[in-house]
């Protein structure tokens, strides 16, 4: 199989943690988001959204967004939960994250990160800032009571919000106030196969 991904970006370095952690093999195609590389004709063909990351499987198919990777990679793995609750949990915790998370973290990191702050995108930077606090406070309380997203053990869902969570000091957020995250990010970081972002 192949995965088209840029290790600048959270949503595809989830999909290369999780291949790690559970050894998956793959083909990583290197992809530069900034240079437009996700745009190109040829790979529109092979998703017309054009984002990766973008999984493409042996049998030619191709499967885009990166929960709907995570799940699909992760299927008959301690990973992703058996019982309908929990899966239903979990399924809960992946909106959070693209619906309630990554918009706001994930484009104030590329805004201050990638685009140095550029003073046409300043205001679209200072209004999402409350959506990613609000999230980060979400997590914080979850995870001040749990020791993992869903249930008692580590899930994608783990995997998932940890992409950018970990990294949103780098969209303006300071961690220290999240000693829950914190601890979290810690236990993320010692799972056997785990790799950092870049
Ligand atoms: N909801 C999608 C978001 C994917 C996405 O926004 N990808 C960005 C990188 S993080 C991208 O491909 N950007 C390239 C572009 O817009 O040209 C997912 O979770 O995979």
């Amino acid at each position: 199989m192949k995965i088209y991904g840029d290790l600048i970006s959270g949503n595809c370095y989830k999909v290369k943690l999780l291949c790690n952690i559970l050894n998956i093999g793959h083909e990583w195609i290197d992809m530069d988001i900034m240079a437009g590389d996700a745009r190109t004709e040829d790979f529109l063909e092979k998703n017309p959204n054009g984002k990766i990351p973008l999984l493409e499987l042996e049998d030619g198919r191709f499967l885009a967004e990166s929960n709907a990777i995570l799940f699909n990679l992760a299927y008959g793995s301690e990973l992703l939960p058996i019982d309908i609750f929990l899966k239903s949990k979990l399924l809960e915790w992946l909106f959070f994250e693209q619906y309630s998370h990554e918009p706001y973290i994930a484009v104030r990191r590329t805004i201050k990160k990638y685009q140095g702050m550029p003073a046409e995108r300043q205001a679209e930077f200072d209004a999402r800032e409350a959506g990613g606090s609000k999230a980060l406070d979400i997590m914080e309380k979850h995870l001040g009571q749990n020791k993992y997203i869903v249930g008692e053990a580590l899930s994608i869902g783990d995997i998932s919000l940890y992409g950018y969570s970990h990294v949103a000091d780098e969209a303006g957020y300071d961690l220290n106030k999240y000693p829950a995250i914190q601890a979290w990010i810690n236990r993320v970081q010692n799972i056997p196969g785990y790799i950092p972002m870049q």
